[in-house]
Formats: C-alpha cells, sequence, structure tokens
C-alpha cells in the first residue's frame, strides 16, 4: 500500500542556488544533504511536514554528479524542473510487486539505496502517465 507522498524529485544546476532560492521564498530549510554515488547526485532534502503515518515529505534537489548522471540528461533535455515523484510505503518490495503486476515497469529487480539508507525502486515514466515515478521504503518504519 502506497501511504503518503514522500518526496517530489527536483532537478537542478546548481544545488546551493536552489537550496538558497526554497529557503528565502518559502522558508524551508535542509534537513539532510547526501551524495548518492550509486544514483550520481548531490541531493538536499528539504522538509515540508510530518505525516499521519509518522514519515515526511520533503523536496529533493538534485544536482547531477557528473555527465553520465540520469539528472544530467534530464537537465540537457528539459532544463531545471520536476523530475519525479516519490510515493512512502511500508514495504517497497511488495509494492513493486503489486504494480509490476498491473503491466508497469520497474527500473530495478532488487530496491536500490536511497537517501537516509531508504530502500528505492522507480517505475518507468512511459508507463506512468509520463512520470518518473519513485517508491520509498523508510529504513525505520514508525
Ligand atoms: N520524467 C518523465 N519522462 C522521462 C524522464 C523523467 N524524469 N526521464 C526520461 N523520460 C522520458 C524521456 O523523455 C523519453 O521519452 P521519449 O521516448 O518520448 O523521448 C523516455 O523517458 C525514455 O528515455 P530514454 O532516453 O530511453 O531514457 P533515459 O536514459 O533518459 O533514462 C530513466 C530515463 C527514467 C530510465 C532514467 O532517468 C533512470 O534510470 N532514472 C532512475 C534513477 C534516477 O532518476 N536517479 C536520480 C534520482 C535519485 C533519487 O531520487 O534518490
Ligand atoms: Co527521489
Amino acid at each position: 500500500m502506497i501511504t503518503r507522498v514522500d518526496h517530489i524529485g527536483i532537478a537542478c544546476r546548481d544545488l546551493a542556488a536552489s537550496i538558497a532560492f526554497y529557503e528565502r521564498t518559502y522558508g524551508f530549510s535542509v534537513f539532510h544533504q547526501e551524495v548518492n554515488e550509486q544514483q550520481g547526485v548531490k541531493e538536499a532534502m528539504l522538509r515540508i511536514n510530518g505525516t499521519d503515518d509518522g514519515g515526511s515529505t520533503y523536496l529533493q534537489l538534485l544536482e547531477p554528479l557528473h555527465a553520465e548522471s540520469p539528472i544530467a540528461k534530464f537537465l540537457e533535455r528539459n532544463g531545471e524542473g520536476v523530475h519525479h515523484v516519490a510515493f512512502g510505503t511500508a514495504d517497497v518490495v511488495a509494492e513493486t510487486e503489486a504494480i509490476t503486476g498491473t503491466g508497469v515497469r520497474a527500473l530495478y529487480e532488487q530496491p536500490r539505496h536511497g537517501t537516509f539508507g531508504s530502500s528505492i525502486n522507480f517505475l518507468h515514466p512511459k508507463d506512468c502517465q509520463g512520470i518518473l515515478t519513485e517508491l520509498v521504503q523508510s529504513p525505520v518504519h514508525e
């Protein structure tokens, strides 16, 4: 079951400049920053609100680490903007299986490492109404 919106992923060219925009415009602040080599990104999570299942909702600002990053390819094609939508679930394996059972392609056979040590998978944008969709299982599910 999908229980919430976990985050909206936003592609940017300059992480510091993007963070500064969200700080001065909306008063959001950085909750967490990390580099994820496997995903090819330098990222910042800006926490927006808590949710009733104990999780939170974030904006995920994503700067490419190198030219082969999926974010670099996206920026080249589309410029800065919304890159993906991520839904939270208590069980990413079961949720991926349920969704692929409806005919939607998952990008990975097994979940991979996401922000905060979460487990993630992606659903192909061409099967999801044009939206790259991420499934996220938080490391500790409250
Ligand atoms: N949103 C919507 N559509 C997208 C898209 C996106 N973010 N990225 C690509 N597409 C579209 C392309 O425009 C293309 O459409 P057309 O065929 O109509 O031109 C189609 O998908 C396939 O494009 P492609 O060139 O074959 O594939 P790409 O090399 O662009 O790869 C994808 C697309 C989704 C497989 C790749 O970006 C990927 O593996 N993403 C998952 C990992 C990721 O995005 N990591 C960064 C975020 C990490 C995090 O959230 O923690
Ligand atoms: Co994400």
